[in-house]
């Protein structure tokens, strides 16, 4: 679906258009001056820096704070694509892990005047006013990552992130397949979940696909605990669950900072992370595969299983602001695709509706063919 720019509000954009001419020119006047004297002093400047800043597209980012490795990924890919080389000038404001902080930023992107306005919300809630505050201000706004629950999809301009139910349905169905594989029975499953930060986006996606999963199969599900998508919290969630709880023997982590925080837990406390879920061991499963510890926690089997996040998004949102610029609006929902990575090949295969899976198999082979790549 594409529709006109001019049509997302109309009198504003003309208006901001107009404002956006008015300031043009007069820098082009300016500049007209200074060559003048430029010239008479023997001077020749090719693009005078007032120009090529008034010319760059001005992006404010509200990222939602720093609490994971997929975070730091995401964050970086933001800031290495709007760069001044590229044409942009970016404000990014870290929002600490609070909404307050995120809905201060966009006010202020208002004030500034902002080209465009790039939300990552810690939450799905709470966004209403402020975005309709940014809608009455003619500022298109693009939802980068978790997405936002509002009455009316007109208050944003398009989101771009990944499919975190179908995330989670992966991972609890690379479980049932494994089980199925070895002849486990499906009582025999007694799993923990830590959830990512309450009321996100990938928490709801990713805590449905379990309890779907355990549900349908039948398994235990003895608990559904946030740890905030940290390391520490990861750590201190899976210490009181493994005293509360003696029969754990699968933790489904939200992401990868708490599986180590989890896996952490779960060694101090004498027991072994591991696949032989029938013989004492507790099987760790995962989302993001983002960092290099993962991916070699992975390879040891010390995780079992990774359904990948993407956080390069960058790149994605940048396409979206040329093709609106170009006065056109991309689709209003897009999904990246995404894989799951195990080193275990007991399962080769998912199905999921229609659409079948392949799990990536990793090997210290294509590990280092990826590492190439890069
Ligand atoms: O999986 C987690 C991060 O919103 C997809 O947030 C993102 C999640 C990611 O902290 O590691």
């Amino acid at each position: 679906m594409v529709y006109k720019i001019m049509e997302y509000n109309e009198e504003k954009c003309r208006e901001m258009y107009l404002k956006k001419v008015i300031k043009v020119s007069a820098i082009f006047m300016f500049c007209v001056y200074l060559m003048g004297c430029a010239g008479s002093f023997g001077y020749r400047s090719e693009m005078p820096v007032e120009e090529a800043a008034s010319e760059r597209i001005t992006v404010g980012f509200s990222q939602l704070g720093a609490e994971s490795d997929w975070r730091s990924e995401n964050t970086e890919s933001m800031k290495g694509t709007f760069t001044e080389e590229n044409g942009y000038t970016l404000i990014f404001e870290d929002g600490q892990q609070k909404q307050a902080n995120q809905i201060r930023a966009i006010r202020m992107f208002i004030q500034q005047e902002v080209d465009y306005i790039v939300l990552a919300p810690v939450m799905e809630t709470g966004w209403e006013t402020v975005l309709q505050e940014a809608k009455d201000a003619g500022i298109p706004v693009i939802i980068v990552d978790r997405k936002v629950d509002v009455s009316d999809d007109g208050l944003f301009t398009c989101w771009i992130g990944s499919d975190f139910e179908l995330e989670g349905k992966k991972a609890a169905e690379w479980l049932n397949q494994y089980a199925k594989a070895k002849g486990i029975d499906p009582a025999d499953i007694h799993v923990v979940n830590i959830q990512g930060t309450k009321g996100s986006s990938p928490q709801i996606g990713r805590t449905k696909g379990l309890a779907d999963a355990a549900r349908v199969n039948g398994w235990d599900l003895l608990a559904e605990v946030p740890g905030d998508f940290t390391r520490a919290k990861g750590k201190e969630v899976m210490e009181s669950l493994l005293k509360q709880y003696k029969n754990i023997n699968v933790v489904y982590c939200e992401n990868d900072n708490e599986a180590f925080g989890a896996i952490e837990a779960i060694e101090a406390s004498g027991k072994k992370v591991g696949s032989d879920i029938t013989g004492g061991e507790i099987m760790v499963i995962s989302f993001d595969g983002v960092n290099r510890e993962a991916i070699q926690y992975t390879l040891e089997g010390k995780i079992t299983c990774i359904a990948e996040c993407n956080p390069l998004h960058g790149p994605r949102v940048r396409a979206m602001i040329e093709a609106l610029e170009a006065g056109e609006i991309p689709e209003k929902f897009s999904y990246v695709d995404e894989e799951i990575f195990s080193a275990d090949e007991t399962v080769g295969v998912l199905k999921i509706g229609e659409t079948s899976y392949r799990v990536k198999i990793l090997t210290k082979e294509n590990i280092e063919e990826d590492k190439k790549e890069e």
